[in-house]
């Protein structure tokens, strides 16, 4: 019996393969899991997990989170980890403000705010693969789709492949035109206001998280 229906399954190889194909995932990096709305008590195997193979050290984290969201939104059966490159890049000249690095990103594109409305969580440096950094980012989830991981990536989730992976491309698309202003002497001559962001999440119907808008 099949507990993952074909069209999530196709869609998990489209977008890791985009992820690799962007940079996201050199080596074994990155990985993604999908909540199965099944009894719980069976596991089906569709490939791999040969010659000794294990699941992604990022198991925790996954589980943590999946746990976390389903208090949130049930309909939010996947958690997708990779590393995005000038989201990484913020992490090191960026101060690792929940707020600020919101409304940066926000600010950077008009799309922003309307795809990630809650802004991002930010969790301090920690080891990956520990029981330890998988609490501090599900802690993060019930409040964000998407948690920073200073130094090392990110974690974003939603209701499928496509949107999850969606939501990571903006968020570094945001991130992008952030180092790209820098690189063109980082001197902002004007750009969205608060005002502004407000305006647009009463005009897409989103409820933007007021604590980053103050
Ligand atoms: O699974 O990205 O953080 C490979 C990783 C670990
Ligand atoms: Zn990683």
């Amino acid at each position: 019996m099949k507990f993952i229906d074909s069209k999530f399954m196709r869609d998990i190889c489209n977008v890791t393969k985009q992820s690799y194909d962007n940079g996201w995932d050199e080596r074994n990096g990155g990985n993604i899991s999908i909540r199965i709305t099944e009894d719980g008590k069976h596991a089906d195997l569709y490939w791999g997990y040969e010659d000794g193979a294990k699941p992604t050290s990022e198991f925790p984290t996954h589980l943590m989170s999946h746990i976390a969201r389903l208090k949130t939104d049930k309909n939010q059966r996947v958690v997708m980890h990779c590393h995005p490159t000038n989201f990484i890049a913020m992490s090191f000249t960026q101060t690792l403000d929940e707020k600020r690095l919101s409304r940066i990103l926000w600010k950077m594109q008009a799309e922003s705010l309307v795809v990630f409305p809650e802004g991002i969580g930010v969790i301090p440096y920690m080891t990956p693969g520990t029981n330890e950094i998988g609490e501090a980012t599900a802690a993060k989830m019930s409040e964000f789709k998407v948690v920073m991981w200073p130094h090392h990536g990110i974690f974003a989730v939603g209701s499928d492949p496509d949107e999850t992976f969606g939501l990571i491309e903006t968020v570094e698309k945001a991130a992008l035109i952030f180092t790209t202003i820098q690189a063109q002497g980082g001197n902002i001559l004007q750009d969205i206001t608060n005002e502004e962001l407000k305006e647009l999440a009463q005009a897409f119907g989103v409820t933007a998280n007021s604590k980053f808008l103050k």
